[in-house]
């Protein structure tokens, strides 16, 4: 099957405005080409700019992601394209990195609307909706939840509501890229510009294709080894909407560790820390004080036993990586003493040698 070729071309298409554009002024004064960063890949990116669709070198020590809006210095003789800035993020995407490296991940900048999905074919996992939501929340993005392949769950619409209860004030939609059910209803939710959120498989693919109304991104899970898709038909992440506004889908996230996402997570258990305002005790554990609302509300059934542990559980764990962040920042200053101690011993050495 041929692609089919994508008109929306130009920075307008891609979400640049007026406040970008000044943004920019000093840029422009300098000869620099503002562009957007559509994919990035073994440190090179790829680009949109008012004209064209280059590949561009990066700059040392910048580190865009797909969303960015950027500084180009066009291509000459002596060097290719080259990013040179980037503008400041509005949001940013960020999931703890894994590995060593306590710093966060960004995997989307400069994003309106995080749609989550949420597969229907198989059980609801709750707990990692609400740690989607609690990373969408804290990114600056609007959360929409998007429950896809419908065409495949026993019984969507007990499923529905089970998500809608973990993701209050947000606004869920049950869709299927084979039927088209919803699809409408979410279009006019995705607004400027959107970014896919969700595991491999959960259908994000699928979804963006039947909103993009073309099958521009390969769909059916995962190439074993490297986790990436099978093919890809276009070489971009960030892809215009018919409608207006641009879709970003990201690779199929295994893990999403949350990094400094408290205020995410009040977010989404924004029941909890309303009803925590009515506890006896401004520190209250809500485990066994007495006048503890949260646990009156658990007893009264108003308040889903599972959700207060996973409040807990992800609140833990954003401890967890904040104090990962200290560490790092401790061991930073440390290694600075020891540099400069390390040049204070070789310059007593040189003092000591030279009596
Ligand atoms: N029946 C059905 N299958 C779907 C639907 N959406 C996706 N799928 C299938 O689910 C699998 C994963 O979909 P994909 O879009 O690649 O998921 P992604 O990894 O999140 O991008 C593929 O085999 C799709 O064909 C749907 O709405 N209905
Ligand atoms: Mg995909
Ligand atoms: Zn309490």
């Amino acid at each position: 099957m041929s692609p089919t070729p994508f008109p929306a071309t130009g920075l307008a298409a891609h979400g640049w405005d007026d406040s970008l554009d000044a943004a920019f002024a000093e840029h422009r004064a300098a000869g620099l080409v503002p562009c957007r960063v559509i994919r990035v890949d073994r440190g090179r990116c790829d680009v949109v700019t008012e004209h064209d669709r280059p590949r561009a070198a990066t700059e040392r020590g910048l580190d865009p992601c797909t969303g960015d809006w950027a500084a180009l210095r066009p291509g000459d003789p002596r060097d290719e394209p080259r990013l040179v800035a980037l503008l400041a993020r509005r949001t940013a995407i960020v999931r703890a990195s894994a590995g060593s490296d306590s710093r966060g991940q960004v995997l989307a900048a400069n994003v309106d609307t995080a749609a989550i999905a949420v597969s229907l074919a198989g059980p609801l996992d709750t707990g990692r909706l609400e740690r989607l939501l609690a990373l969408a929340w804290e990114s600056g993005a609007r959360p929409v939840v998007a429950l896809t392949q419908a065409d495949r769950a026993a019984d969507p619409e007990a499923m529905a509501a089970e998500a809608a209860a973990a993701a209050p004030g947000v606004d869920t939609v049950t869709t299927s890229a084979v039927t088209g059910e919803g699809l409408d209803v979410l279009a006019t939710l995705l607004t400027g510009t959107v970014v896919l959120l969700g595991v491999s498989g959960a259908g994000k693919s699928s979804l963006a294709n039947a909103l993009l109304g073309a099958d521009l991104l390969a769909t059916g899970g995962v190439r074993a080894g490297d986790g990436k898709g099978r093919h890809t038909t276009v070489r971009r992440e960030l892809i215009p909407l018919p409608g207006g506004g641009v879709l970003i889908d990201t690779p199929g996230l295994r893990g999403v560790g949350l990094h400094d996402a408290a205020d995410g997570i009040e977010h989404v258990f924004a029941e909890i820390e309303e009803l925590a305002g009515d506890c006896r005790f401004g520190d209250c554990a809500h485990e066994s004080e007495p006048g503890c609302a949260v646990q009156e509300a658990i007893a009264a059934g108003d308040l889903a036993p599972r959700r207060l542990a996973s409040y807990r559980k992800l609140l833990r764990e954003n401890a967890w990586a904040a104090s990962r962040t200290d560490a790092r920042l401790r061991a930073e200053l440390q290694g600075r003493w020891k540099t400069i101690k390390r040049s204070q011993r070789a310059a007593y050495r040189l003092r000591d040698q030279g009596r």
